[in-house]
C-alpha cells in the first residue's frame, strides 16, 4: 500500500490556479463551439454578436487556441505537478522555477488573448503562413511553450533529488508517465519554437520580407502531431495509475503500462508527414515512413487499452460482476470519476480507429480537409482526453479546496452522460458529412452550394452541438460551485493511486532507466526527419509575402 502525502496549501493552491486559467480558457473557448455547429445547421448568430466578434473564422480561432491549446496546457501543467509531488512524495525541488514557469504562461496566454480578441490574429490554431497574425500572437504562444517547459524542468530537478535520496526505487507510475509526457513534449515543441523563432515573428516584425510556407508547415507538424499526445498521456496517467482504484480494482501490469509510455516518447513525434499528405514539398518516401511509424504508435495505445480494460475487468469481478460482460455492469458507474473516464474510453475507441483511417496514405485523400477530420479530433482530444479531465476534476478540485463536490454524483453524472450523449450526435454526423465531401473550416450555412444529402447531418451537427455546449457549461458550473462554496460540507480525499497486482518492484529494470530511451529517440528523430529537415532548410525560400485574409 502507498503511503499518504500531504500537499501544502501553498501546494495545492498553485495547482489550483493552473485549473482556474484552464477552466476560464475553456469556458470562453466553449462558447463558440454552438455557433459553429449551429451555423453548419443554416442558423448564422455571428451576425448578431457584432461588433464583438467579427467572424466564424475570428470565433473558430478562439475556440481552437483556447480549448486545444491553453485549456490543455494548463490543466495538464497543473495535473503534472500533483503527480509529480505527490507520486515522489516530496516538494518541488525549486518552487520558484515552477511559478516563474506557470506565470510567464499567464502572460503569454493575455498577450495572445489580446491580437485575438481584437480580430488581429484570425488564422486558426495552426497559424499556417502566409496567414499573418499580428506578432504579439506569436509571441504569446512563445511564451506560453517556455512557461511550460520551465515548469516541465522544475519537474526534473525534483525527480533528480529524489532519485539521488531513492536509489534502486521504481519511479511510482504517475510520476513516471508525467516524466515522460513532458520530456516527449520537449522534444516535440524544438519544431514550433523554431518555426516562430527563425520566421513567423521576424516576419511578423516586418524584420524580413516573407516565408517558406511549405517549411513552416514541417515545423509546425513536427510539434503539431505530438501535440496529441502532450494531451493524451495525462489521461493515460489517470487511466493507469488511477482509474483501476477508482473502479475498486488493481492495475492489471506495470510493466505494460511503462512499455506503452517508453513507446510513447519514442515514437510519439517523427510522425508528422501524416498531417502533410497532400503537401507537394515532400517527397513520397518520408511520407510513407512516417504512415509506417504511424502505425507503429498504434501499439502503445492498443497496449492501453488491453491493459486499462483487464485492470476495469479485474475491478468489476472483484465487485461481484459475473458473467462474459456482467463484470461491466459491475463497475462503478453511479461515481462520475468513474463514468467520465469509461465513456471517454469508449468514445476513444472510435476516434482511434478514425485515426488508423487517416494515417493511410491513400484513404486520408478522401477525408483531408473535411469534416472528417474535426469529427475524429473531437473525439479524441474533446472526448478521450476532456471528458477524462471532467472526471479528474470531479476528485481534484474537492482534494485541492477540501470542499465536497458543488452537487451531487447524480447531477455530475447528468453532466457526464449530456457530454457523451451530445458528442456521439456531433462527431458521428461530422464523419458522416466528411465523407460526403463537406470542407472543414468552412461556414457552411453560407455556402450556396449544400447538396440535399449534407443537410440532415448538418443538422445533427447543430443538435450534438448544442447539446455539447450544455455538457461543458454544466462542466464549468459544478466546478466553480465547488471551489466558490460558502458553506460547504468539508472533505478530505486522498490521491487515487492504483496498486498494481505486481510489485512494481518487480518490474524490469530496463523500464526504469532513461539513457538508452533517449538516446533512442534522439536517433529516430535524426533517422525520420533529420535529411528532410536539412533538406528544406537548405532550400528555404522566404518569398511568400503573407497577409490578412480574414
Ligand atoms: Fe489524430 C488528425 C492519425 C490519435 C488529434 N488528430 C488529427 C487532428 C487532431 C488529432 C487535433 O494519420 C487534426 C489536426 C488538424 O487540425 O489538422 N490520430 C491518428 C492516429 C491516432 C490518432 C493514427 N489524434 C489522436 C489523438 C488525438 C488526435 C489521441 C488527440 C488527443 N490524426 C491522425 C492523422 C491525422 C489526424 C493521420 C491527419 C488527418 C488529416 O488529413 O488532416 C492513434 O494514436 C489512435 C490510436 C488509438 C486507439 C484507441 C485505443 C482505445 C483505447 C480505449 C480503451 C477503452 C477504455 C474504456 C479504457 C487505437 C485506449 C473501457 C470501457 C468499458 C466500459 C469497459
Ligand atoms: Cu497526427
Amino acid at each position: 500500500m502507498l503511503a499518504n502525502y500531504e500537499v501544502s496549501q501553498a501546494e495545492k493552491k498553485f495547482i489550483g490556479w493552473h485549473l482556474l486559467f484552464a477552466v476560464i480558457a475553456v469556458a470562453i473557448g466553449s462558447l463558440f463551439g454552438p455557433l459553429q455547429a449551429l451555423e453548419h445547421a443554416g442558423l448564422d448568430l455571428y451576425p448578431y454578436l457584432q461588433p464583438l466578434f467579427a467572424s466564424y473564422y475570428q470565433g473558430l480561432t478562439l475556440h481552437g487556441v483556447l480549448n486545444a491549446l491553453v485549456f490543455t496546457t494548463f490543466f495538464i501543467t497543473g495535473f503534472l505537478t500533483l503527480t509529480t509531488i505527490y507520486g515522489l512524495k516530496r516538494p518541488l525541488r525549486y518552487p520558484k522555477l515552477n511559478a516563474v514557469g506557470f506565470w510567464m504562461m499567464v502572460v503569454g496566454l493575455v498577450v495572445t488573448a489580446i491580437p485575438t480578441l481584437l480580430d488581429q490574429a484570425s488564422v486558426l490554431y495552426t497559424f499556417y503562413p502566409p496567414m499573418k497574425a499580428h506578432w504579439s500572437f506569436y509571441l504569446g504562444l512563445t511564451l506560453v511553450v517556455v512557461g511550460s517547459w520551465i515548469e516541465g524542468w522544475g519537474f526534473y530537478f525534483t525527480y533528480y533529488a529524489w532519485r539521488k535520496e531513492n536509489p534502486g526505487v521504481r519511479t511510482p507510475l504517475t510520476t513516471f508517465g508525467g516524466l515522460i509526457t513532458m520530456v516527449m513534449w520537449q522534444f516535440a515543441t524544438l519544431g514550433v519554437a523554431t518555426e516562430i523563432l527563425t520566421m513567423l515573428l521576424p516576419w511578423s516584425l516586418g524584420l524580413i520580407e516573407g516565408t517558406d510556407p511549405q517549411l513552416a508547415r514541417t515545423y509546425f507538424w513536427f510539434t503539431g502531431h505530438p501535440l496529441v499526445y502532450f494531451w493524451l498521456l495525462p489521461a493515460y496517467v489517470s487511466w493507469y495509475g488511477m482509474l483501476p482504484k477508482q473502479a475498486g480494482g488493481k492495475l492489471f501490469s506495470d510493466s505494460l503500462a511503462r512499455f506503452a509510455f517508453w513507446l510513447f516518447l519514442l515514437l510519439s513525434v517523427p510522425l508528422g508527414f501524416h498531417h502533410q499528405y497532400v503537401d507537394p514539398g515532400v517527397p513520397a518516401g518520408w511520407k510513407f515512413l512516417h504512415a509506417v511509424l504511424t502505425y507503429s504508435v498504434f501499439l502503445p495505445s492498443m497496449l492501453t487499452a488491453f491493459t486499462v480494460i483487464a485492470s476495469l475487468e479485474y475491478a468489476g469481478r472483484k465487485r461481484g460482476g459475473k458473467g462474459l460482460l456482467g463484470w461491466i455492469r459491475a463497475l462503478p458507474w453511479a461515481d462520475p470519476v468513474v463514468s467520465a473516464q469509461l465513456l471517454a474510453g469508449i468514445l476513444f475507441f472510435f476516434g482511434g480507429i478514425g485515426g488508423i483511417t487517416n494515417a493511410s496514405y491513400n484513404v486520408n485523400l478522401v477525408v483531408h480537409n473535411t469534416a472528417w477530420v474535426p469529427g475524429h479530433f473531437h473525439l479524441t482530444v474533446a472526448s478521450a482526453v476532456t471528458l477524462s479531465f471532467m472526471g479528474i476534476s470531479y476528485w481534484l478540485v474537492p482534494y485541492l479546496t477540501g470542499k465536497k463536490l458543488g452537487v451531487s454524483n447524480k447531477v455530475a453524472n447528468i453532466q457526464v452522460w449530456t457530454w457523451f450523449v451530445g458528442m456521439v450526435i456531433f462527431s458521428n454526423a461530422m464523419h458522416v458529412v466528411g465523407l460526403l465531401g463537406a470542407p472543414r473550416r468552412t461556414p457552411l450555412g453560407l455556402a450556396p452550394y449544400i447538396p440535399e444529402e449534407w443537410s440532415g447531418h448538418l443538422l445533427r451537427v447543430g443538435i450534438g452541438g448544442t447539446i455539447m455546449f450544455v455538457g461543458m457549461y454544466m462542466y464549468v458550473y459544478i466546478v466553480a460551485k465547488t471551489a466558490w462554496a460558502k458553506n460547504y460540507e468539508p472533505v478530505e480525499i486522498e490521491v487515487p493511486l492504483a496498486d498494481s497486482i505486481h510489485d512494481p518492484q518487480e518490474t524490469p529494470d530496463w523500464l526504469d532507466k532513461w539513457v538508452p530511451w533517449l538516446i533512442g529517440t534522439v536517433a529516430l528523430l535524426l533517422i525520420a526527419y533529420g535529411p528532410q529537415l536539412f533538406d528544406q532548410i537548405s532550400n528555404i525560400a522566404l518569398n511568400a509575402p503573407g497577409g490578412k485574409v480574414w
